[in-house]
């Protein structure tokens, strides 16, 4: 049985709506992280990077990083559709999917968010905190101008729109800040699918 790790309110939620898109069974174990259980030797003998999503498969190997399970659970369910077969629009869900995590989440959420992890200093943090939020809604106004006049952020819906998703979420959810108009749409769109509807009951929200 493929087990998600996963932690409540983390970008695992992307990966959860991608495992309800490919119709795989699978077992959710969850790590608490307000207790630090991602540091614990158990966890870490799973993923030594002390983070989720890590995924373990069938065969008990771990795949780690948003963008390699993404891509694993695409390709290894080609009739969903969630990747193009074709070089560009392979190319195209790579470019929307690192913005996702690697620009949104990684550079930009994560300074509002974890200000901690960069400074002690109260002041430092609270300076990271604006420049975090400042960076989210600039990384978000490009992505508002990519998904005028469409549906979703690359082409057909891809596992690109998953890492949005989860991005929306925390802007829209914990954050509680307004998405950009087209962003608002995807949001919404997102919360129409089952997949998502399935998440979202993980996460007790409507
Ligand atoms: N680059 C990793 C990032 C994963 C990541 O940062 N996960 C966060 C939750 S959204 C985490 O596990 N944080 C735990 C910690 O930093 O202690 C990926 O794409 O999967």
């Amino acid at each position: 049985m493929t087990t998600l790790v996963y932690a409540k309110g983390t970008c695992a939620i992307g990966i959860q709506v991608l495992l309800e898109e490919v119709g795989m069974s699978y077992d959710i174990k969850k790590a608490d992280f307000s207790k630090g259980e991602q540091h614990t030797p158990e966890f870490r003998a799973i993923n030594p990077k002390g983070k989720v999503p890590a995924l373990v498969r069938d065969d008990g190997s771990v795949l780690t990083e948003y963008g390699a399970i993404a891509m694993w659970l695409a390709l290894t369910n080609p009739d969903k559709k969630l990747v193009p077969a074709d070089p560009e629009g392979m190319a195209r869900v790579i470019e929307a999917l690192d913005f996702a995590v690697g620009t949104l989440h990684m550079l930009s959420w994560r300074m509002f968010r974890r200000p901690d992890a960069y400074t002690a200093n109260a002041d430092e943090q609270a300076q990271l905190k604006d420049r975090g939020r400042d960076a989210v809604e600039k990384g978000l106004a490009v992505v508002n101008e990519q998904l005028e006049g469409k549906d979703w952020i690359a082409g057909d819906y891809s596992i690109a729109d998953s890492a949005l998703y989860y991005v929306e979420f925390w802007v829209a959810e914990v954050a509680k800040w307004p998405l950009p108009a087209n962003v608002q749409k995807h949001y919404d769109r997102m919360k129409q699918r089952p997949s998502v509807q399935v998440s979202r009951k993980e996460e007790g929200v409507a």
